[in-house]
């Protein structure tokens, strides 16, 4: 009998170090113990089963738990003991109740009460699902299960008087089991899942994540602002491409080739294909102008916001890539005065209400007359600073009334109609706004620069 075999050895002879150890060797003794059983309800040699698993009793006792180190013994103790409970139940249920001497209804009941008693305590030790389910099947299992034994060894084996008693208590113990174990699994779940939400509960208190915040580039901003301007006044917003047909660049807009105003405006060509038309980056948003003339008839009120590009050499005014806002008004009754009128308001609006306005001559083949709008110096209110180089006054942008020979291109009637035309610079007007002496910083996405304007 390997039980008793292992049991004669010395607790240091088995070679075990930790408490797994103890677990696997009782769960083999359990087995062995079963599988006798098993062989004595055939053979019924129930009382020398009996006999040497007290045997082996004592020497676990002796062998084992006295002789193993200190920190083993309470895990063996109690290894022990639920061998020996184990062993006491296989014993009770595989014997007939007369072996068991009850023979009145009282002791029946009695014995019953025992397993019940029994199953409440193992059941109440349960820690988790794994436990219930060793439960479960050490009492329902269909092969030897305690119920199944009861069945077996106390009901079939009872006398006629006794059996029906018998199998009312059968019953209700098998009620009491079904009922109490489908209680604890969803007691277990229960307090599983309250676990789990406890673990996963948010905390409200914690700080938050901050996530930093982008803003509006400056660049982005001036934009806005002078669209809202020109928005209140009855203008629209239109954009067009950025590559352009010289035609458009400069053709239709007054410049002819070998006009001198096109080397101020040299640019980027792409290359085409051998024959194709030549394109180009546009080095203004004016021809803008044309193809919204060429679309509609007047009356025309729009702005175009956009991207331009020139073959400038970058330095504290210049880029190669800058951004523009054209503004084009034509009907047939648009005036100087309007005009005038318009840009002073804007001027106002956008640098403050203290601020005056100049209209200085100048040239642009698409304009006539052409002008530069000049501001007061907001910096010295006129009286003469560096910013304004002592002039009391700063350029801001080109403007004029557009050249009938414009509406030549569009095949608008010069007789009828009359506008005017401003092309405003949006970088070198936030480099003033904001006294921001490189254009370069726009483009060079420094974040200690750019949270300035956040
Ligand atoms: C023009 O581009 C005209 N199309 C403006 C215009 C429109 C006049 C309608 C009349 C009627 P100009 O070449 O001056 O104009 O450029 C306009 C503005 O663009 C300048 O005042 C300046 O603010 C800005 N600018 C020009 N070149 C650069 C550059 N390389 N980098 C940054 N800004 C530039």
């Amino acid at each position: 009998m390997p039980s008793t075999d292992q049991t004669a050895l010395q607790f240091s002879a088995l070679g075990i170090r930790d408490v797994s150890g103890i677990g696997l060797l009782f769960a083999q003794l359990r087995a062995n113990f079963q599988s006798e059983l098993a062989h004595a309800s055939e053979t019924g040699k129930w009382e020398q089963i009996r006999d040497s698993w007290i045997a082996s009793d004592l020497a676990i006792r002796a062998n084992w738990i006295d002789k193993a180190p200190d920190e083993f013994k309470p895990i063996l103790s109690r290894e022990h003991q639920s061998l020996l409970d184990f062993i006491e139940l296989g014993l009770a249920v595989t014997r007939t109740l007369r072996q068991l001497g009850a023979t009145t209804p009282d002791a029946v009941a009695a014995q019953f009460q025992k397993l019940r008693s029994k199953f409440d305590l193992e059941l109440g030790e349960c820690a988790d699902q794994i436990d219930i389910g060793v439960t479960k099947v050490g009492w329902l299992g269909r092969r030897s299960g305690v119920i199944m034994n009861l069945t077996e060894s106390w009901l079939k084996q009872s006398t006629v008087e006794l059996r029906p008693i018998v199998g009312r208590e059968l019953n209700a113990l098998r009620t009491h089991i079904e009922t109490a174990i489908e209680q604890r699994q969803s007691e277990l779940a229960a307090a599983a899942e309250s676990q789990a939400l406890a673990r996963d509960r948010i905390d409200l208190s914690l700080p938050g994540v901050q996530r930093p915040l982008g803003s509006a580039h400056l660049l982005r901003q001036t934009f806005a602002e002078i669209e809202r301007i020109f928005l209140s006044l009855g203008f629209r917003v239109v954009e067009g491409p950025e590559i352009e047909t010289p035609y458009y660049n400069f053709e239709a807009l007054n410049i002819p080739e070998h006009h001198p105003a096109r080397d101020t405006m040299d640019t980027f060509y792409l290359e085409m294909p051998r024959g194709a038309e030549p394109r180009l980056l546009r080095t203004h948003t004016s021809p803008v102008q044309v193809h919204t003339m060429e679309s509609q008839q007047p009356p025309v009120r729009i702005i175009v916001p956009g991207k331009v590009y020139r073959r400038d050499n970058p330095d504290a005014t210049h880029s190669y890539a800058f951004h523009q806002i054209e503004g084009l008004a034509v009907d047939t009754d648009v005036t100087f005065c309007e005009f005038k009128g318009t840009v002073e308001h804007f001027v106002r609006e956008f640098l403050g209400p203290a601020i005056k306005t100049r209209l200085r001559p100048s040239y642009f083949p698409f304009t006539e007359p052409s002008v530069e709008v000049d501001a007061s110096c907001f910096a010295c209110g006129g009286s003469g600073c560096r910013l304004c180089k002592n002039s009391g006054w700063i350029e801001l942008f080109g403007a004029g009334m557009v050249d009938p020979a414009v509406y030549g291109f569009v095949n608008y009637d010069p007789a009828r109609v009359s506008g005017y035309a401003f092309g405003l610079g949006v970088d070198r007007l936030s480099q003033l706004k904001y006294g921001i002496d490189d254009v370069q910083l726009f483009f060079q996405n420094d974040v200690r620069f750019l949270r300035q304007f956040s």
